[in-house]
């Protein structure tokens, strides 16, 4: 034991993550306690005051969630690590500025980060514990896949703030990144971490978001963002909702395009992060075309398998709707209306509508 109870090998062991970390396509990673007292009352009220909508999983864990040690038990230490993905360029803005074009939110372009993220942590976790074996830890790896309250967790590790637009953002990597955790019971020192909120009186996110889902800083209503409207909730759109989704058909990017932050984020990404399909420019059209079949062949492996297709179909009629009054689009949704499920067609007759035919 050093002078701060640290055992000199874990903390040379400590040393040493980051470079692995990094081996890995993960460009920071910190280590912190289990305890989340201070974000709790926040936690709470979000649920109390029904801003979570739908996503009932977010209520019933919520005290596993606070408490690490009670999902898994003995966890002494986490580890938070953040990759980076490609985030919104001009070129993506030109997408979103085109209403004939469909926008995918950048992070779902490529192969699903759940995937990639665990398999990296689940090695990150193996090369921890064959350097540590004689301290016999345990570990889990999680990434978005558990009650686990990852920005904060993120905040306290020292991998940036939550900002006013609830994302983790960092000086360097601004919050174009996933993240990910290992829950570990070995007595690893802690990253020296004291957050400190770069966002000023800065409210570009807030003045920004179509939808005005960010009702104050850090305190988002899901039940008002496009994210949560085109990617978790199921049945009929909000009829007020839909002219303001625009052509978002899976997740929505605008609270992090607009924030100064995100200007000089340059971090490497991994390939698997890379657009597949053409998505990151496709046509609403061409979108709104495909069959069941080439919605699951195109959208194997990837995060917008979460929407499932009628989801998907709902969301590309409503932006469809909202877009020019083509005789194509009309001619389009008119046919797509004949097998289409009665929520589905629901979607298309407002945009017939909208559309004047
Ligand atoms: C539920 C959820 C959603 C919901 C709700 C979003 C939300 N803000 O909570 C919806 C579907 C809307 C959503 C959308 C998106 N999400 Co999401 N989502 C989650 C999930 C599963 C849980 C988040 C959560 O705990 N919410 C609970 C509420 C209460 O948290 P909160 O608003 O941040 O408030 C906390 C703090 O701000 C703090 N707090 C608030 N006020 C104050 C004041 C003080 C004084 C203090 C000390 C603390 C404090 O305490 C609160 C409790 O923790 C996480 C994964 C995970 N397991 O953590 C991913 C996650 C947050 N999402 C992520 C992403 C990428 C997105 C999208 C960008 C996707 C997209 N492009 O469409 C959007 C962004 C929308 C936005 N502005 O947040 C990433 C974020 C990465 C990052 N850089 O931060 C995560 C971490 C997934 C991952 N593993 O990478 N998401
Ligand atoms: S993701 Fe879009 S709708 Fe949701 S808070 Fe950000 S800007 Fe608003």
């Amino acid at each position: 034991m050093n002078d701060h109870g640290i055992d000199p090998e874990l903390a040379a062991l400590a040393r040493q993550i980051p470079a692995w970390a990094t081996e890995l396509g993960f460009d920071r990673i910190g280590i912190t306690d289990t305890n989340l007292d201070d974000y709790a009352p926040h936690l709470r009220r979000w649920l109390e005051a029904g801003h979570h909508g739908t996503m009932d999983w977010m209520a019933r864990h919520a005290d596993l969630r606070l408490d690490p040690d009670a999902l898994v038990p003995g966890t002494l230490r986490i580890l938070s690590a953040r990759m980076p993905y490609p985030g919104a360029g001009a070129e993506a803005l030109a997408t979103l500025r085109d209403s004939a074009k469909a926008y995918v939110s950048r992070y779902a372009l490529g192969r699903d980060y759940h995937r990639v993220l665990r398999q990296r942590l689940a090695r990150l976790a193996q090369r921890i514990d064959t350097a540590a074996r004689t301290f016999g830890g345990q570990y889990r790896a999680f990434t978005d896949s558990a009650p686990v309250l990852e920005k904060p967790l993120g905040e306290k590790a020292g991998l940036g703030w939550i900002g006013k637009n609830t994302l983790l953002i960092d000086r360097e990597a601004g919050s174009w990144f996933f993240l990910g955790e290992i829950y570990t019971t070995l007595p690893l020192p802690l990253t020296p971490a004291a957050p400190e909120d770069h966002c000023g009186n800065c409210r570009a996110c807030m003045t920004v978001c179509p939808t005005a889902a960010i009702i104050g800083p850090r305190q988002l209503d899901a039940r008002r963002c496009i994210a949560y409207l085109t990617i978790e909730h199921d049945g009929p759109l909000p009829l007020h909702m839909r002219p303001l989704i625009g052509n978002r058909v899976f997740g929505c990017d605008d609270c992090q395009i607009h924030c100064p932050w995100n200007r000089f984020a340059t971090a490497a990404t991994l390939p698997d992060f890379a657009p597949r399909h053409g998505l990151d420019n496709a046509d609403l059209r061409v979108l709104f075309g495909w069959s069941e079949a080439e919605y699951l062949a195109r959208t194997e492996g990837s995060a917008l398998r979460r929407a499932g297709f009628e989801r998907w179909q709902r969301n590309l009629a409503v932006a469809i709707g909202n877009g020019p009054a083509d005789m194509r689009s009309i001619e389009l949704l008119r046919t797509r209306r004949a097998d289409a499920t009665p929520l589905v067609q629901e979607h298309i007759d407002w945009a017939l509508e909208r559309l004047g035919a």
